[in-house]
């Protein structure tokens, strides 16, 4: 679609001659410039934020932390910086990573190329150039020939639209964007949200806070974390099949580390299948979901593990009103996000926590201290939003990209997202996603996602370089197939029977099912073979041709 824009300004006196333009800082943008950088490419990263860290730098409401093993959430392309680091707890709080990812940049001198405290706002393919104009929030433009989005699939933050929202006067936060100057301690509370950034803040704000009210829509399944200390014992033991581990994780279904797991849960009888998941109970949201190998796939194998985590909750939560809100039903285990928690239930149980189903009481104004539903007002002196992102499309639809003929990237993904492999996007030349929709992303290890598309980008710009700078394109009949494939091996498991923030929809209203289902591993299969065929799918042209 040719939109209209108004004239930009001229190419900054300061702009830098460079091969390769990334956007984002995170775990994904700074692996990319670390490995182009290691191919003798010039790239710059662009970063929005003071400091590196990405998702890691902006969530920091109490109790942020990871719901996947630290040793298995972190970089494996430096055994170097594998020896060195040394991770704390099982599952590290958000300080502890953003202290990692900052320990990267400095030690491979990251910083020098990262612009900081800058913001994309548009990028725009010239042809007949054949490179991108990048137009900064300072007015600068930055000409590269290549554009790497590593923004994230969950960094977009969403503020739901409330009845009287502007007449409330207190403080209002998002755990996206936390704030550490808005006082919490004796204040009245109010969440909104009670997905994993609700689950995890619920306890802590409970604990501060003279009175915490929780407005929840959607009731989701989470399991204890699990977390400990880690010990040297359980860095030396991790250690000795570390590099075995991480090998088995990029040809596994989801990207976890993981014992060989019994096939299918109804097979078990009722007594050894309790047995399994009273095992698996306890070792995070991974731990619940790999408990079987049908849990995905089979409603009644899914159904017993849903229920076994409905009873647990049904022994912490004595309320029966709460206990009924807070139960889910109506949709199968990890067909949305599975949550992991620290004592939110636990929380959720205190006299001093008041639950507010607003499927049953919807919210339908609010005042200056307090938010009035339809059975009664709730008073509050602070809001905090844990409502989620405009997932796996939000940070790259917030920028104004045009591809060949003006194509407007967001007018065309507000008809459902489109990317071949979740790499590319026909009409977009020279232009890569990091973990973008069509890939398995957030529903994988993500590190271990990033590090798999940031090689395969890295040996992908090395081809085009030794065929003299030749521009690469999604071609459009491949993009359409692996989207039908996308979608088809989502139709093979439990993940469509739900509501979730996996699903896109485009303008007639259909469906479209974001992450990429088949697996990890056989997503690297595909992702080489690709490479393999001479990028096999893409249409590449001669720079000679321009
Ligand atoms: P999520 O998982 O998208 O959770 C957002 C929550 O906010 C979810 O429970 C929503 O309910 C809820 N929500 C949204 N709007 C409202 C309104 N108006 N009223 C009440 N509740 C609302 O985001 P998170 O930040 O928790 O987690 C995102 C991922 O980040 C996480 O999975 C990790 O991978 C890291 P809904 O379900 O839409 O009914």
């Amino acid at each position: 679609m040719q939109g209209e824009r108004p004239e930009r300004d001229q190419r900054a006196a300061g702009s830098e001659d460079i091969d390769v333009l990334i956007v984002g800082a995170g775990f994904a943008g700074l692996y990319m410039l670390y490995k182009l950088r290691e191919l003798g490419f010039r790239a710059q990263v662009v970063e929005a934020g003071s400091d590196v860290g990405g998702t890691w730098y902006w969530n920091r409401y109490p109790g942020a932390r990871c719901d996947i093993p630290s040793i298995e959430y972190s970089y494996s392309f430096s055994p170097e910086l594998e020896r060195d680091w040394r991770w704390t707890e099982r599952y590290a709080a958000q300080p502890e990573i953003l202290a990692y990812l900052g320990h990267v940049a400095d030690r491979f001198d990251l910083r020098r190329d990262i612009r900081f405290d800058t913001r994309v706002m548009a990028a725009d393919w010239d042809d007949a150039a054949g490179h991108w104009a990048v137009t900064l929030d300072d007015g600068s433009t930055q000409p590269t020939p290549h554009l790497i989005l590593a923004t994230g699939a969950l960094s977009a933050p969403k503020t739901p639209d409330l009845a009287g929202l502007d007449k409330f006067r207190g403080d209002i936060l998002h755990t996206a964007l936390w704030r550490d100057d808005v006082a919490i301690d004796g204040k009245r509370v109010a969440v909104f949200g009670t997905g994993s950034s609700g689950i995890q803040a619920i306890p802590q704000l409970a604990a501060r806070a003279a009175q915490l009210t929780v407005f929840q829509r959607t009731p989701n399944f989470a399991v204890p974390a699990g977390n400990h200390p880690l010990t040297d014992e359980d860095r030396a033991t991790a250690a000795r099949t570390l590099r075995a581990d991480r090998e088995a994780a990029r040809h596994s279904p989801l990207g976890f580390f993981s014992a060989p797991r019994p096939g299918a849960a109804k097979a078990q009888d009722p007594a050894a299948r309790t047995q399994r998941f009273e095992e698996q109970w306890g070792a995070g949201t991974a731990g619940m979901l790999l408990a079987y190998e049908d849990l995905l796939f089979d409603e009644e194998s899914n159904g017993f593990a849903a229920q076994f985590i409905r009873d647990k909750i049904a022994g912490i939560v004595a309320d029966p009103d709460k206990r009924r809100a807070i139960t889910p039903t109506g949709y199968p285990l990890g067909s949305r996000r599975m949550c992991s928690e620290i004592g939110f239930y636990d929380a959720m149980a205190r006299d001093d926590v008041t639950l507010v189903d607003v499927r049953e009481n919807p919210v339908i104004d609010m005042t200056a201290d307090s938010i009035v539903t339809q059975s009664g007002g709730y008073p509050a002196d602070v809001i905090v939003f844990a409502t989620g992102f405009d997932a796996c499309v939000g940070a790259i639809k917030s920028i104004d990209i045009r591809g060949r003929a003006g194509l407007s990237l967001r007018d065309d993904w507000d008809n459902g997202p489109r990317a071949y492999l979740g790499l590319a996007i026909a009409g977009f030349p020279n232009l890569f996603t990091i973990t973008g929709p069509g890939s398995p992303s957030v529903l994988s290890n993500v590190v271990i996602s990033i590090e798999q598309h940031v090689d395969w980008i890295a040996q992908c710009l090395a081809a085009l370089r030794a065929r003299g700078g030749a521009i690469i394109e999604a071609e459009a009949d491949a993009e359409q197939a692996w989207m039908a494939h996308t979608d088809e091996v989502a139709q093979q498991t439990l993940f469509p029977r739900a509501d979730s923030w996996y699903k896109g929809r485009t303008r007639d209203g259909r469906e479209v099912f974001m992450p990429y289902v088949g697996g990890v591993g056989t997503y690297r299969v595909r992702c080489d073979e690709v490479a393999a065929a001479g990028y096999a799918g893409f249409s590449i042209r001669e720079r000679t041709s321009i």
